[in-house]
């Protein structure tokens, strides 16, 4: 782990801070110098070539970095993005992890390596068993590996001992065969990484709008008049936002961040594909900064729907959309009373901005025609994530600011298709209707109690209820909270099975068993009976298109996740089973087939997905203003006011994202854009807070969290990190994950939502 027992770094790791100047933009020629340097070290001239022009092609892959969409009609131009070609490299390495290196390594010696050097061995080559009682993986056949798995399955006492998590790159094909093998076995336990991730936006929005989705597409930014930033951090996380945003800013929009970092790529962008980009100034993107306290956006958001109140009352009809509160809201009313008791004194001392900015802020939203919402972790892990997305919600509901071009709601998805995942039916308590019709489509009968989402699938692990755990990609030891807390838990698992590209944590924290199994991703080349498969992917904007990839892999013990999943399943549920898994893995064409005739949407799946932009998923309320709730309606929500306070002598921590990192993968040390490099025990605290606590910038600390626990106030500490002195509202302070995982309390979760609170962790320094 990127930590030892005791919390401190491991030995592997860098531990000094080369401080650099805070940059004020992103992108530019340093980010394809970067890019290139790193392609070259990992894959070579040829691979880099090979990849890098087949990025997000119309004939090529989908790119694992993230899931902001290709702008419709261009997909035939290469677009340049250094985190995507980073993403790429990682994956594409040709380094790899043989048989001869596991016998070389004990799990105990990988156990002491960091998240970085176990990535950096390169991609796992051949399926690994590790037996019970054993100190080292020792090769296995595929058969033997499903013949082991089938046996512990046969041996659990129900089939709720088995947890099904999934990461979101999995592709649609995989995660539909993957859910069907999750129920034909009789489990809802299907917990994913949108658990820890948007699980909050899709609660807000499925109440509000009836939709888990976003409502808008990328030409709705570049029409939009004001676009809301608010916590997130495009420039490293979605940089190919940055060109939509530019675009937007080209045709006249205004750009407002919100966020306690004053972070680069919101600042201004060189585009290295524009001669501008390369020797000039770039363009400028946040019009406005809003340096919010961390956990403030709910109260700002309230704050703003007050002064559109006030101003609507002086001036009656001049600033809500009447026609549309009137025939597609409900609950206006109450949410309207609701603002009586806003004071926006109060509302600034709690966001920590003036007065000014905020009413600045409400003049914005007050006199623009076509307003987007965009947002991504920085509201989707706080403990009142939900009751937040949903006040920005009724912001946009009272302007009528949904359904129509330019305007709508924008969570920005993480992992590439994290969002296809959960249409395919990972989701531990998906509705009656798809149950019904996949019973319906295959002849089984899918269980219709609740399963496990990620935090009460540790639970249930922690407390021994759990025989079986299978990851599906992803890494779930470090990407979940309570680092050491988690670890135990998994160690009570009779077998831990984890389908993978890399090496990572999560196969050294293992069940009394464990398996290793290597699998093709984005870039390889998938042949089954001969023929070349493609996978399909939904993006942010719920576009669904192919993605095939077209690199030797790199070894040929290698197999495709849907292989991976139906030979499993014949090996655990018998020949006869009523579901076809030989069949569904010998032509993919066969899964979208079953996947068309149980989803709503996918008519014509298979036509319409090899059209060149694939297809956009119906979404009621941008396709025509309806809304699939219960009464019909928009709803408006009213929750009771809520943001996050700040004990006496403690700070608020964020765990938060390097430039240099895709989740737990740590890809270097180099936090470009805000100057950190060398050493990510980082933590980034105010220069105000610095002198009121008596620290100093350089200083090494221990971090210990402070929570209410079952045996009341319980700690959490990590070691031996350095405190950055940055630009951070007094009171808040950063850090980065996974390295910080261990101080978040599994029980600090979002209401509704159930997300790990990653935002807001109540914690002290301590002089080390
Ligand atoms: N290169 C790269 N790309 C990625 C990823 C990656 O790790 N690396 N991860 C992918 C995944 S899975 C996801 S979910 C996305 C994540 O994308 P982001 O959500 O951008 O990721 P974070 O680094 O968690 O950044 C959170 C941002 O929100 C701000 N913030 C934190 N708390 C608050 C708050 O209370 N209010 C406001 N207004 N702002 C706040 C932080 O200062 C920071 O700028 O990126 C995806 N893309
Ligand atoms: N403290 C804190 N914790 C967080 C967050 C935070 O902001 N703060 N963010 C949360 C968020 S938003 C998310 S999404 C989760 C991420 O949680 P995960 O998705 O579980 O974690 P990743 O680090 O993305 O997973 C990386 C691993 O996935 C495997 N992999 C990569 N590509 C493929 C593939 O194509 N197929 C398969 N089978 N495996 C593959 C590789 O082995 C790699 O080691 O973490 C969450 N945890
Ligand atoms: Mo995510």
């Amino acid at each position: 782990m990127s930590h030892t027992p005791d919390g401190g770094p491991r030995v592997d790791e860098p531990t000094d801070v080369h401080r650099k100047h805070v940059k004020t933009w992103a992108a530019g020629v340093p980010a394809v110098a970067v890019a290139l340097k790193r392609g070259l070290e990992q894959m070579g001239p040829v691979r880099t070539v090979q990849t890098l022009v087949k990025l997000n092609q119309r004939d090529g892959f989908d790119c694992p970095g993230c899931a902001w969409p290709e702008t419709p009609g261009h997909r035939k131009h290469a677009e340049f993005c250094e985190n995507g070609a980073k993403a790429v490299a990682e994956e594409a390495t040709k380094r790899s992890v043989t048989p001869e290196f596991f016998a070389a390594h004990s799990v105990e010696d990988l156990a002491t390596r960091s998240g970085y050097w176990l990535s950096q061995q390169g991609r796992l080559a051949h399926p690994m068993y590790l037996a019970p009682g054993d100190t080292h993986y020792r090769p296995v056949s595929w058969d033997d590996a499903n013949r082991i798995i089938a046996d512990e399955f046969a041996a659990m006492a129900s089939p709720d001992e088995a947890v099904f998590y999934t990461s979101g790159r999995t592709s649609n094909e995989a995660a539909f065969v993957y859910q069907l093998l999750a129920r034909s076995l009789g489990t809802n336990n299907l917990p994913d990484c949108s658990n820890m991730c948007h699980e909050s936006s899709g609660a807000a929005l499925g109440t509000s709008i009836g939709i888990g989705k976003g409502s808008v597409t990328v030409p709705d930014l570049e029409a939009a008049d004001l676009i809301l930033i608010a916590g997130q951090n495009p420039g490293t996380n979605h940089p190919r936002m940055l060109a939509t945003l530019e675009k937007a800013k080209n045709n006249g929009a205004r750009i407002v961040a919100i966020n306690p970092l004053p972070e680069a790529g919101l600042m201004r962008f060189k585009d290295p594909q524009k001669i501008g980009g390369v020797i000039g100034e770039g363009t400028k993107l946040a019009d406005d900064y809003l340096q919010v306290r961390l956990g403030s956006d709910m109260a700002l958001f309230r704050g703003v729907a007050r002064l559109l109140r006030d101003a609507e009352q002086a001036n009656p009809g001049t600033v809500f959309d009447h026609e549309f509160l009137t025939g597609s809201c409900a609950g206006t009313e109450d949410y309207l009373a609701l603002l009586d008791d806003v004071d926006i004194d109060e509302v600034a001392a709690i966001t920590g901005l003036t007065r000014a900015q905020i009413v600045d802020l409400a003049d914005a939203v007050r006199t623009s025609q076509r307003i987007v919402l965009c947002w991504a972790m920085g509201l989707t892990q706080h403990r009142h994530a939900v009751a937040t997305i949903a006040e920005g919600t009724n912001v946009l509901l009272l302007r009528g600011m949904i359904g129509k071009v330019g305007a709508g709601l924008c969570p920005v998805r993480g992992h590439s298709n994290v969002q296809g995942d959960r249409t395919m039916g990972i989701f531990e308590k998906m509705p009656e209707s798809f149950l019904a019709a996949q019973d319906a489509e295959f002849g089984i009968v899918s269980p219709r109690e609740h399963g496990y989402d990620t935090v009460a699938a540790i639970n249930a692990m922690a407390a021994g209820k759990v025989r079986v755990f299978m990851g599906m990609g992803g890494n779930f030891v470090s990407a979940t909270p309570d680092t050491e807390a988690t670890a135990d838990a998994l160690r009570r698992c009779a077998l831990t099975v984890q389908v993978s590209t890399k090496l990572n944590e999560s196969h050294t924290v293992t069940g009394r068993a464990a398996l290793i199994l290597p699998t093709l991703g984005r870039t390889d080349r998938d042949v089954i009976n001969g023929v070349a498969q493609r996978v399909s992917v939904e993006d942010s904007m719920s576009v669904v298109h192919l993605s095939r990839g077209s690199l030797p892999p790199v070894s040929a013990d290698l197999r495709s996740e849907v292989a991976i999943v139906c030979d499993l399943a014949t090996a655990a549920l018998g020949a006869d089973h009523p579901v076809p898994w030989q069949e569904l893995k010998g032509n993919y064409d066969a899964i979208r087939d079953r996947i068309e005739r149980v989803i709503p949407g996918f008519e014509d799946f298979n036509i319409r997905v090899r059209r060149s932009d694939g297809f956009v998923l119906p979404h009621p309320p941008r396709d025509d203003r309806t809304f699939d709730t219960p009464n019909g309606k928009a709803n408006f929500a009213t929750y009771p006011l809520e943001w996050v306070h700040i004990p006496e002598g403690r700070l608020i921590l964020q765990t938060l994202r390097s430039h240099d990192q895709y989740n737990t993968t740590v890809y270097g040390h180099d936090d470009r854009y805000r100057g950190i490099k060398g050493n990510r025990h980082v933590v980034m605290v105010s220069p105000a807070d610095l002198s009121a606590l008596g620290l100093h910038d350089g200083q090494r600390v221990d971090i210990v969290s402070e929570f209410e626990g079952e045996n009341g106030l319980e700690e959490r500490r990590v070691r031996g990190f350095e405190i950055v002195a940055y630009d951070t509202p007094q009171g808040n302070a950063a850090a980065y994950y996974p390295e910080t995982n261990p101080l978040v309390p599994l029980g600090s979760v979002a209401k509704e939502s159930n997300t790990p609170v990653s935002k807001a962790v109540v914690i002290r320094l301590e002089p080390a």
